[in-house]
């Protein structure tokens, strides 16, 4: 089935993928325990929005949503849980609330937090690999998630904090969060991308839509914290100001960090000419930090 509007597609996707990640995490995994811990973190919520991306973004080049695009799917949620479960270690952002509920290590303890996030990974590259079945993608995957991508905006971001040489450096800041979460979410436009031949402007428009939303999104997280109570966002909040965070809020403040986000919002749906309904409405999910 065609989805032609957001909700519409969220509606349907989510419950699919849900179901997907719950059967297949229970059958594909024998150390119980191990699979126990994976799943608490995996099964706890989430908006499933990187797999969703992913999905939409077949859909809109009429690449096919059968159960192999699925899997795929689901693998980028493994990987999107494996950098939470890791990012919320003590040695990290020292998290205790994620997804509404205890995080991993302060559940399970910290080995076998740790443990259950180098499950995650792989696991969620087997399944991209065993979905597309497209040396491409994991190419795409492994460079948006490593050094150059997520870890290393992850290592920019634990550099920075606490620093006052970097507190005022914008280039820094905007790689690190660029690199930390804008990453993996255009890997999710660029995996069904490589898939397709089509006019390369089309293709930049794609591009600009996702580099567009992934930017945003960062932003969007960080206000996020200071704006909602850790029942509103299901994790802990008012963190990133004690923690000595330096980012895009703390450097330009909340009035022009919505501002920022509106720009990128108008950016990435002007590239959609109005096109696509279901990618158009990833932007949706920005304006609940906007006034
Ligand atoms: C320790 C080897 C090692 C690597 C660490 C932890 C890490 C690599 C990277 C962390 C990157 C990170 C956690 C970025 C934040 C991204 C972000 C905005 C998360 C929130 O995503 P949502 O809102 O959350 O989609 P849900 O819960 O809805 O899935």
């Amino acid at each position: 089935m065609t989805t032609t509007n957001f909700p519409t597609f969220v509606k349907t996707w989510t419950p699919r993928i849900n179901s997907y990640l719950k059967e297949h995490l229970a059958s594909e995994i024998d150390t119980l325990q191990l699979s126990k811990i994976m799943a608490y973190s995996v099964m706890a919520g989430g908006k499933r929005l990187r797999p969703l991306l992913f999905l939409a973004t077949r859909q809109a080049l009429n690449l096919p949503l059968d159960e192999a695009a699925l899997r795929a799917a689901c693998g980028i949620e493994f990987i999107h849980t494996y950098s939470l479960i890791h990012d919320d270690l003590p040695e990290m952002d020292n998290s205790d609330l994620r997804r509404g509920q205890l995080t991993s290590h302060k559940k399970w303890g910290t080995a076998q937090a740790v443990l259950a996030g180098d499950g995650l990974l792989p696991l969620g590259l087997e399944w991209i690999a065993t979905g597309t079945q497209s040396a491409k993608a994991i190419a795409i995957m492994t460079d948006a998630i490593g050094p150059n991508g997520m870890v290393g905006g992850q290592y920019l971001d634990i550099d920075a904090t606490n620093n006052q040489e970097t507190a005022n450096d914008r280039d820094l800041i905007e790689r690190m969060e660029w690199r930390k979460t804008g990453c993996l979410l255009l890997a999710c436009v660029e995996m069904p991308l490589a898939e397709v031949k089509i006019e390369p402007a089309l293709q930049a428009d794609l591009l600009t839509f996702a580099r567009s939303f992934g930017r945003a999104y960062q932003i969007y997280d960080d206000l996020v914290d200071v704006l909602e109570t850790s029942q509103e966002a299901g994790k802990e909040t008012q963190l990133d100001e004690a923690d000595g965070k330096n980012n895009t809020l703390t450097q330009l403040g909340v009035a022009a960090s919505r501002k920022r986000i509106n720009q990128l919002i108008q950016q990435g749906q002007a590239s959609l000419h109005g096109d696509y309904p279901v990618l158009s409405g990833f932007f949706e999910i920005l304006k609940r930090v906007l006034a």
